[in-house]
């Protein structure tokens, strides 16, 4: 899998050098290229954004770096068409590009999901009150464009977004995680929130560990998992129970 990223802070990225993602990388199954907006200016300060059309408080990231950087990306791109996963199924072959945004749709696991099986995904990181509009119009024309959002509140821009997205994405794809197994029992996977889990010692500051996990009665402890998950959605995130449980 492909990822590009879009930037005026290319060092932002180096976390994704380390870990499971960083595993990931050395072993190519995620092709990791980061490009800093800037190197597509051509004036002396390499300017990136301007004062808003209309007024009004903050600047706008300017179009022609972004069309010049988007466009040299995805020329490069059809040079080398990637392979798309198994069971990859949007049926529309171009590019994804992904403009984190607060008002975007909200991402989810689903959205993760369908992340992980995409051959190409190129991520846009804007700063300041945005990115001029016609950047999203215009590179629409070659590609699938998506504003997405980790949520209601405001960061001061997209790169913290776009690698909480590669995180979650980053771990579904085949062969990131060693033990595709420990992925489904999660938070999310199934729609509910995940049980809580004890390790040894069976005793510690006086606090026992629940019985029925040390009964080796596989049936009893998947049983009680499953009301510990319902019981913690019902209690902290009761909208994400259909209204019979909740
Ligand atoms: Cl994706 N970007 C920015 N700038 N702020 C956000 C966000 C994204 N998601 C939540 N807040």
């Amino acid at each position: 899998m492909r990822v590009d990223i879009v930037t005026i802070f290319p060092e932002f990225f180096q976390v994704l050098d380390v870990s499971l993602l960083g595993k990931a990388r050395q072993d190519g199954i995620i092709d990791v290229r980061v490009h800093d907006l800037r190197d597509a200016t051509t004036d002396r300060h390499r300017t990136v954004d301007d004062t808003p059309y209309g007024g009004g408080a903050g600047m706008v990231m300017k179009p022609e770096p972004w069309g010049q950087t988007i466009d040299a990306i995805l020329d490069d791109a059809a040079g080398q068409p990637a392979v798309p996963a198994e069971g990859s199924g949007s049926g529309d072959a171009r590019p994804l590009v992904v403009f984190p945004s607060p008002a975007g749709t909200v991402f989810t696991q689903a959205t993760a999901r369908r992340y992980a099986l995409e051959p190409h995904i190129v991520f846009g990181c804007g700063r300041y009150e945005g990115i001029d509009q016609r950047v999203f119009d215009d590179t629409a024309e070659r590609a699938r464009v998506e504003l997405v959002s980790l949520g209601d509140y405001v960061l001061n821009g997209g790169e913290v977004a776009v690698t909480a997205m590669i995180e979650a994405f980053g771990r579904l794809v085949p062969g990131v995680v060693g033990n595709p197994e420990s992925l489904v029992e999660e938070s999310h996977e199934d729609g509910l929130l995940e049980y809580p889990s004890y390790t040894k010692p069976a005793l510690w500051r006086g606090r026992e560990v629940p019985d029925v996990l040390l009964s080796g009665h596989h049936a009893k402890i998947a049983a009680w998992r499953h009301e510990q998950q319902i019981e913690r959605t019902r209690r902290v995130r009761p909208e994400l129970l259909p209204p019979e449980l909740r």
